[in-house]
């Protein structure tokens, strides 16, 4: 059994490569859901739909998120009335997002909504939000404090970042099955994602830090940034405002304590020494996932480093 901390489209490219390399049967992938939204009275949770489309072979990959040949008639519909549009909700994504409302207010939890829909839509493996509680990201810039979509989306991460907060996260817990997957795993992967916005909410809550941390030496990241740069999006501003270097050895220092095991790109191989003493091993494989086969070899590459003993 493999655990995966996870995000949405660097998580979801990863996971595309993983279900080549181990049965779906055998991953639980635990989602952050502090990128949820509320719009037009439904909720939308991003990273769990991301990965939830991707282990049905339903995600739109070169957008990274979405449904695969989607359209947009209810969006421009909307548009028509005069109300915003800055946030892409294609009419199959927003049949998901009635449905796991309907499921919400009938009294099912999100784990349950969630493993509902994944059970229509044929999906093995296991998804998990990180918690059932209302945890959701906001980021402080110096014109206000803006809800994550508002940030990402409609302002296009263009603002300064003075602070980012995990609202909530001091009263949730870990969603049923979480802390369980975690200690039961053979190994814990965390994806290639945002290290702040997307795996930084999931450790915000009680508990999740803690089982990481008991089964350190199991549990393995994968950087999201290749040298000086994040492979996509946001993640080095946002290390940049947390206080964190750009870099793999940033990376390191920030999920210290929790991890034990890092997987950098060829290039970066010369922080090895620097994230020793954080006290990390260090792997070393090519990390870009410019296409399919590269997500495998990557994917591959993750498998090897958890089971190295040496
Ligand atoms: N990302 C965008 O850049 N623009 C969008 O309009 C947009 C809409 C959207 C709708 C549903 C969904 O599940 C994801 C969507 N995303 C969009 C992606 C999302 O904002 C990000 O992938 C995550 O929140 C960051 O992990």
């Amino acid at each position: 059994m493999i655990a995966v901390l996870a995000g949405g489209t660097g998580a979801a490219k990863f996971v595309r490569g993983l279900l080549e390399v181990v049965l779906p049967e055998t991953l639980t992938l635990i989602g952050n859901t502090g990128d949820d939204v509320e719009l037009w009275g439904v909720h939308i949770s991003p990273d769990l739909d991301t990965l939830m489309y991707q282990l049905a072979g339903w995600l739109d990959e070169e957008r990274g998120w979405g449904v695969r040949g989607d359209t947009f008639a209810c969006l421009a519909t909307i548009g028509r009335y005069g109300e915003p549009t800055w946030f892409q909700l294609g009419d199959r994504d927003l049949a998901t997002h009635l449905v796991r409302t309907n499921l919400l207010r009938r009294g099912y939890s999100l784990t349950e909504a969630t493993a509902a829909l994944c059970a229509r839509l044929g999906v093995r493996a296991r998804l998990l939000p990180m918690t059932d509680d209302p945890v959701r990201t906001y980021i402080h810039t110096p014109s206000g404090v803006l809800a994550f979509q508002e940030f990402f989306v409609r302002e296009r991460w263009m603002p300064e970042v003075m602070a980012v907060e995990y609202r909530g996260s001091e009263r949730a817990r870990p969603a049923p099955g979480v802390l369980e997957a975690i200690s039961e795993a053979q190994g814990i992967l965390i994806a290639p994602s945002n290290p702040i916005t997307s795996i930084g909410p999931i450790l915000s809550i009680s508990g999740i830090r803690e089982a990481l941390a008991e089964r350190r030496d199991r549990v393995l990241a994968i950087s999201p940034i290749l040298g000086t740069e994040a492979v996509s999006g946001p993640a080095g501003k946002l290390m940049r405002a947390c206080g964190y270097e750009v870099s793999p050895l940033g990376v390191a220092r920030f999920y210290a304590g929790i991890v034990g095991r890092i997987l950098i790109d060829d290039q970066d191989a010369g922080w090895r020494e620097a994230i020793e003493q954080v006290g990390l091993r260090v792997f070393t494989a090519p990390l870009r996932m410019t296409d399919r086969a590269a997500a495998i070899r990557l994917a591959r590459a993750a498998i090897a480093c958890l089971h190295s003993e040496a």
